[in-house]
Formats: structure tokens, C-alpha cells, sequence
């Protein structure tokens, strides 16, 4: 028996390699240094420093599991969780940020580029010199991708894709996007394309306004007869199989920032909690507020032993799309929540923006909606263990 670390019940750091440590210790430096002392600033301003890039991309934080010979860094999948984590930790803006160019552009290239395509896109985007983004919901289309209007029609050399994006995490800075349309050429499958800043009919308007995840930059994709050169048309992948590729690896990742987040809230609750007296004693010294810390501690802690579990399964290959839909629903809906209860046991604090947790509170209400919502999840689940398919 030891004694009870209250910060790591289960002793997770004791089920980590030394070089997932290193890796975690690392991102979480540059994390606390770099990306902190910005992030107040950059959520009241609504603002996305194009330099974040690159400044990951020297440390390896980019397509943390994409191969070394194109330039990713090539670790696990665990690796990856902890990177996420500690991203989160500070804004899940910035996780977003690092996510989308990691699983939702460099993963489809890697998975279902041409040996060219790879060569050609992943060093830069490894680096940060380039950056991607990922259309596939559309305005009238959210949770149904199936439903998607934006379509692909064959000209000579290449494609002209029509159609519109919507709500595209770091469109309007990319200088490539991944598209998904229906191709007539391929009997009206989805396919997916390498877009390039350029082609004529393409841009990306800033969505203005958004008052959640306001320190990364969303956009639209608008494509009027856009051209697509053949050579960019990604040859391995062919319907919703593609883009949801994509997503098991964004969605595991989710799983893991959002401990971050709920982490930086739990910790926050605690030490304001100690510190604040009224009544002529600590708050912390409330049972009332002892019950909330103790569920915010058991929801941590069990959200992360379940992520690494399904990020050891990932490396090991005995993963299945239904484990990533439990800990993405289960760990966003509980990161959620402990964010609103610590919100709230800040009192009056809690809505200022210099004490962080209700910019985590409303950042967790997208991270909550995008990568399909806890319905979406609580769905497939249900789909899996009943065999009966609810969604429409
Ligand atoms: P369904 O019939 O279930 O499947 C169609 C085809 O896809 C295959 N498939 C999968 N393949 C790999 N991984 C998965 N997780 C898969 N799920 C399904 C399936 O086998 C089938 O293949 P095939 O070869 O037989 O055609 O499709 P459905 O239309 O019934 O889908 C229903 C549903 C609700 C599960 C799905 O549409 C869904 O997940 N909706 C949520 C949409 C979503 O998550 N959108 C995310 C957009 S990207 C984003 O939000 C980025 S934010 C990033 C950030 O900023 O961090
Ligand atoms: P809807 O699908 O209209 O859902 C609305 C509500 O209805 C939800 O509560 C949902 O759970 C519920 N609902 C829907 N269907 C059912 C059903 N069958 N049964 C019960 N309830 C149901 N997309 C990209 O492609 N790329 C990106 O980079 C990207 N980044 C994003 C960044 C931000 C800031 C945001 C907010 C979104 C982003 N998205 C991105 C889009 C995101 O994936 C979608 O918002 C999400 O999939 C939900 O779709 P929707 O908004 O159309 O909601």
C-alpha cells in the first residue's frame, strides 16, 4: 500500500513509457511557456497566431503518429493523447488548431494519398509551413454528412468542385483544404480532395462572432467551380469510409484534450476554494464543496484511464470506432461539466476572464458539438449493441 495521490488516483504516470513522458514533459512546457501567456489576449481579441504553426511543428506536435520518412515525428497514439492533453490544458482552441492538422489533413493524406501527395504535403505540414484544414459539414449538413450538396464533376486534367463548407476549423489561414464531395465520376461516391489556396472559385470567409473557441480562427469554404487537378484527388478513399478515418483519430484525440481542460478546472476549483474564505473559514472546508471536487476528481481520473486504455488498443491494433465514440462522448460531456461546476465555484470570479475557467466552459460546449454531438454518439453506441440503426 502507499499513500493516496490525489492528483493521479490510478497512477497513471506509472503506465507511461520514459519517452511518452519526455514527450508529455516537453509539450507541456512549451505549452505553459508559449501558449499560455497568450491565450487571454488572443480569445478577447478573437485572434489565431499563424506563428502557433510553426512554433509546433519545431517541437513535433504536428501528425504526432505520421512516419518519420515524411517528416512526421512517428510516435504512438498515446504520445498523441498526452500532446492533445497539455494543448488543452490551456485553450481548446489551440487544441483544435493542432488536431484538424494533424488528424483531419495530415492523417487522409497519409492514409489515402499517393506516394507523391505524401512527399509533397507532409514534410510542410509536419513543420507548420503549411496549413490544412477539412470540409465536410455543410450548412445544411451537419450530422449527416451523407446528406452533403458539394459535388465533383470531371473536366479535362482535374475536377470542378461546387459547393459550400461550413463552421471549417482554420479555413480561412489554410493554404490547403481537404474536401469531401460526391464525384459523378465515381458513380456519386465521396471522395476526397487536396484544395489548393488559388484555385480559381475558391475562398474561405471568416465566420465573425463566435463566442466559444474564439482563439481559433472558423470559416466557411465556398466552392464556386473550383478546380481540382487530377494529381490532387486522394486515390485510397471512397465514401463516408474516408472522412470517418479521419475522425476516429480527431475524436481520440478530443478524448484526451478535454482532460486537460477538466484538469485545469478541477485544480483551479480546488486551490480558489482553499484560498477563499467566508463564513470565517476556507470554502474548501464545505462538505458541499468537497462532494463537488470529489466528482470532478473519480470523473477525471476514470475519462483518462479510459483514454489510455482505447490509445494502448490503437497501438496494439485491437481498437474498434464505437470504443473512440464512448470516450469522445463520455469525456466531453463529464469535461463539460466539471468546467460549469467550477465556473460556478468561483462565484462571482468565475465569469472574469483572468481566472480561465469559463473561457474552458464555453470552448467545451463546441468541443462537446463538433466531431459528432453526444447524441451522435450516444447513437452509434446504441446502434453497436442493439443492431438497430436510430438516427433517421
Ligand atoms: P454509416 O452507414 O454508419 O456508415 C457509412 C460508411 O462509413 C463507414 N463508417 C466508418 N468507417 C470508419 N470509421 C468510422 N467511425 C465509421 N463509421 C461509419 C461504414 O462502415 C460505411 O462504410 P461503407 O463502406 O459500407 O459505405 O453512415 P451514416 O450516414 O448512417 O452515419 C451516421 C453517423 C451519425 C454515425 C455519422 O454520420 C456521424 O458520425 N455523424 C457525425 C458527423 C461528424 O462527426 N462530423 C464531424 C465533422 S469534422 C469536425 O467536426 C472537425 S472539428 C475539429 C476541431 O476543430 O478539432
Ligand atoms: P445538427 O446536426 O443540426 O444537430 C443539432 C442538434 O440536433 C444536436 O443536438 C444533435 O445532437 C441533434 N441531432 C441531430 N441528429 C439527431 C438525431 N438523429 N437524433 C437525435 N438528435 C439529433 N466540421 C468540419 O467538417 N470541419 C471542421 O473543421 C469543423 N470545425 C468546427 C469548428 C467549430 C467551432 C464548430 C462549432 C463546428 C465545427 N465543425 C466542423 C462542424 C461540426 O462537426 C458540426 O457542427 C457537428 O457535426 C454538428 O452538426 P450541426 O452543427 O449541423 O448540428
Amino acid at each position: 500500500m502507499q499513500s493516496f495521490q490525489w492528483d493521479d488516483a490510478f497512477l497513471i504516470e506509472d503506465q507511461l513509457s520514459e519517452d511518452e513522458k519526455m514527450i508529455r514533459d516537453a509539450a507541456r512546457a512549451y505549452c505553459q511557456d508559449k501558449l499560455q501567456p497568450r491565450v487571454i489576449s488572443a480569445f478577447r481579441q478573437e485572434r489565431f497566431d499563424r506563428e502557433i504553426m510553426t512554433e509546433m511543428g519545431e517541437l513535433g506536435l504536428l501528425g504526432p503518429t505520421v512516419p518519420e520518412e515524411y517528416g512526421g515525428p512517428g510516435v504512438n497514439h498515446v504520445a498523441y493523447g498526452l500532446i492533445a492533453r497539455e494543448v488543452e490544458r490551456v485553450d481548446s482552441g489551440y487544441r483544435s488548431a493542432m488536431s484538424v492538422q494533424s488528424s483531419l489533413v495530415m492523417h487522409p493524406i497519409h492514409a489515402y494519398g499517393s506516394e507523391e501527395q505524401k512527399k509533397k504535403w507532409l514534410p510542410k505540414l509536419a513543420t507548420g509551413e503549411v496549413i490544412g484544414c477539412f470540409g465536410l459539414t455543410e450548412p445544411d449538413s451537419g450530422s449527416d454528412p451523407a446528406s452533403m450538396r458539394t459535388r465533383a464533376k470531371k473536366v479535362d486534367g482535374g475536377y470542378l468542385l461546387t459547393g459550400q463548407k461550413m463552421w471549417i476549423t482554420n479555413s480561412p489561414i489554410a493554404d490547403i483544404a481537404v474536401v469531401w464531395a460526391k464525384s459523378e465520376a465515381h458513380d456519386g461516391k465521396i471522395k476526397g480532395f487536396i484544395v489548393e489556396r488559388g484555385a480559381t472559385g475558391f475562398s474561405t470567409p471568416k465566420i465573425e462572432g463566435k463566442l466559444s473557441l474564439r482563439a481559433s480562427v472558423t470559416g466557411e469554404i465556398v466552392l464556386d467551380e473550383a478546380f481540382v487537378p487530377e494529381e490532387n484527388l486522394l486515390p485510397n478513399a471512397s465514401g463516408l469510409a474516408g472522412p470517418f478515418g479521419c475522425l476516429n483519430k480527431a475524436r481520440y484525440g478530443i478524448a484526451w484534450g478535454v482532460i486537460g481542460a477538466a484538469e485545469f478546472c478541477w485544480h483551479a476549483a480546488r486551490q480558489y476554494t482553499l484560498d477563499r474564505k467566508q463564513f470565517g473559514r476556507p470554502l474548501a472546508a464545505n462538505q458541499l464543496v468537497q462532494f463537488k471536487l470529489a466528482n470532478m476528481q473519480t470523473d477525471i481520473v476514470l475519462a483518462m484511464q479510459a483514454a489510455l486504455r482505447v490509445g494502448r488498443m490503437m497501438d496494439e491494433g485491437t481498437w474498434a470506432p464505437e470504443a473512440v465514440s464512448l470516450i469522445k462522448r463520455n469525456n466531453c460531456v463529464k469535461a463539460l461539466d466539471i468546467a460549469r461546476v467550477a465556473r460556478d465555484m468561483h462565484g462571482g470570479n468565475g465569469i472574469a476572464d483572468e481566472f480561465q475557467v469559463i473561457r474552458h466552459m464555453v470552448n467545451l460546449e463546441t468541443v462537446n458539438t463538433y466531431e459528432g454531438t453526444q447524441d451522435v454518439h450516444a447513437l452509434i453506441l446504441g446502434r453497436a449493441q442493439t443492431g438497430i440503426q436510430a438516427f433517421s
